[in-house]
């Protein structure tokens, strides 16, 4: 009898320990942990665009695949995740590479898909293989998770159409809105472009326009609220997110300050907002993820966002937490 009870100590110990021993697997994995911030523990994953869909959030984001300890962006793809709760996040085959654009050279840099009379349009910045300097291309689906394609075999924006940079990366980070029946393609480094685009999502509508915005880095992300359009952006080096209001997506912009902080552990932050299911979110990269994450080795993070009665934006308070599920 004590035999039997000490082989039940033994066999509980033995249980607990390898129940603890799976969770660390799990958590290494990431292929069990869900909830908290970063949201996708299994891989690097940077520059997030969202969008609501159905019952749905989709996300796009690019993939960091720099080796642990060295430096540089190593960008080959784009990824793709939904989810019905904020929390728990569905990966989806990989459904744009950079060599889906025949004219594209390297770099699956920042991103955004916008949905339009049932098609997927998917905006990426990546390096250009023949006019030196970043690109933006454009390709389409059926699906918000593809299969995607070049919806024009050219560039829409190549770097030798703006010329009041100098560097050879200002036409990165598309951001796209239809407001009204009108598309706005919204881009930029170091100076913020924005031009319209026809109804057919594919070509400019009209001439290139800069905004003036203090501070401006990149990663514009322009969203519609309550009659006001929100113009976000990095801004300094290491970034911060600052913001910008108009009543008109022609501006004139009215600088509101700052939105989020440097991380502190990724010289990048790249932001985007959405509303779901009556919530309002901020979701971002940091260099958090254990035990390689930084500047290269970037994830995506969520947290609240919230407004104030007059329309500006209380400062982000990114948590490790994270966000409950929606409902
Ligand atoms: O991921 C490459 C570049 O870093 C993006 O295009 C920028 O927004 C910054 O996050």
């Amino acid at each position: 009898m004590l035999l039997k009870s000490k082989q039940r100590v033994v066999v509980t110990i033995l249980t607990i320990g390898l129940a603890s021993l799976q969770n660390n697997m799990a958590y290494a994995q990431g292929s069990a942990v869900v909830g908290g911030n970063p949201i996708i523990k299994d891989k690097y994953t940077a520059d997030p665009a969202a969008f609501v869909y159905g019952d749905s959030v989709f996300l796009y984001t690019g993939h960091d695949e720099a080796a642990p300890g060295k430096d540089g962006y190593v960008m080959h793809e784009w990824l793709c995740y939904s989810s019905a709760d904020m929390v728990h996040w569905t990966e989806h085959s990989v459904p744009l590479r950079v060599k889906d654009f025949a004219w594209a050279k390297d770099d699956a840099w920042a991103s955004q898909v916008i949905e339009r009379s049932g098609k997927f349009y998917w905006y990426v910045a990546t390096e250009h293989a023949a006019i030196k300097g970043k690109a933006i291309g454009v390709a389409v689906a059926d699906h918000p998770t593809g299969p995607f394609k070049d919806a024009r075999g050219s560039a829409i924006i190549t770097n030798d159409m703006t010329t009041d940079a100098t560097i050879s990366w200002d036409d990165i980070d598309p951001s796209v809105i239809v407001d009204n029946g009108q598309a706005y393609l919204f881009w930029g480094n170091s100076k913020c472009h924005y031009a319209k685009l026809k109804q057919n999502m594919i070509e400019l509508d009209g001439p290139i326009n800069t905004i003036a915005l203090p501070n401006f880095t990149e990663a514009p992300w322009i969203h519609k609220r309550n009659g006001w359009y929100y113009l976000s952006y990095a801004s300094g080096f290491p970034e911060k997110i600052a913001y910008a209001m108009s009543r008109s997506i022609e501006g004139p912009w009215q600088f509101k300050g700052i939105l989020n902080e440097v991380a502190g552990n990724s010289n990048t932050n790249h932001q985007s907002i959405i509303e779901f299911k009556g919530k309002s979110y901020f979701i971002y990269h940091n260099g958090s993820l254990q035990t390689d994450g930084g500047s290269f080795r970037r994830s995506v993070c969520i947290d609240y966002l919230y407004y104030n009665r007059d329309g500006t934006i209380k400062r982000i308070d990114m948590t490790t937490e994270g966000v409950n599920p929606a409902r």
